[in-house]
């Protein structure tokens, strides 16, 4: 099994190359943030808890997102693998998954962290607020938070998986076809 970690902050292109890296390679993509929305879509308890934190750029509780992703994996017993896009974003989080994909025997084979300069990221969603309509992408304070949250609560990550050696750094700013080309010459050689 290939169980990889799509990592960077918002606007890094996480869901942009989840998409392809999908097709490619056939795994299963399991974004929280998607998953979020589709509960907030369908107005279910979860959905209206998500939405308050999610419409302010604050992280939903640990222990929302953790139940949904066993969810999804117990949902897929056949997988050849995952791309995990967006989770984990805290610490807990990390070890949650360790711990369920534990239970597969299946380990992370690798975080793929795209990296992208502050100013295009807040370009990025600003331009995606004109063609969407994602709340959190509407307010410039609340995509400031979104960035500042991300390097207070899921940076710290890189650390985490760096002491596991399972860290790569890919150049994400240019072109989306390039960036995609990197991704897949880092994926082969795993
Ligand atoms: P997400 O849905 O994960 O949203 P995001 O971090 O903003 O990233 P997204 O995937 O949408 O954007 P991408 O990088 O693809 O999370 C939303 C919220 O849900 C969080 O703030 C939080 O509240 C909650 N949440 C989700 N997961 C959670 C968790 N695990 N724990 C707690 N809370 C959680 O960037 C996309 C934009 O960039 C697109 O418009 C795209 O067109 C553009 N783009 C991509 N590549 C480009 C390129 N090369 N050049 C130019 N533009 C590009």
């Amino acid at each position: 099994m290939m169980n990889l970690i799509l990592f960077g902050p918002p606007g890094a292109g996480k869901g942009t190359q989840a998409a392809r890296l999908i097709d490619e390679y056939k795994l299963i993509h399991l974004s929280t943030g998607d998953l979020l929305r589709a509960e907030i879509k369908q107005q279910t308890k979860l959905g209206l808890e998500a939405q308050t934190f999610m419409n302010k750029g604050e992280l939903v509780p640990d222990s929302i997102v953790i139940g949904m992703i066993e969810n999804k994996l117990d949902a897929n017993p056949n997988a050849i693998g995952f791309i995990f896009d967006g989770f984990p974003r805290t610490i807990p989080q990390a070890k949650a998954l360790d711990s369920l994909l534990e239970r597969k025997k299946s380990p992370i084979t690798r975080m793929l962290a795209l990296q992208v300069e502050k100013q295009e990221l807040i370009e990025r969603l600003k331009i995606r607020a004109m063609e969407s309509n994602r709340p959190d992408d509407q307010n410039p304070e609340v995509i400031e938070n979104r960035i500042k949250v991300y390097e207070e609560s899921t940076a710290p990550l890189i650390y985490y998986y760096k002491d596991q050696k399972k860290f790569s750094a890919i150049a994400g700013m240019g072109d989306v076809d390039d960036i995609f080309k990197r991704l897949c010459m880092e994926i082969e050689q795993l």
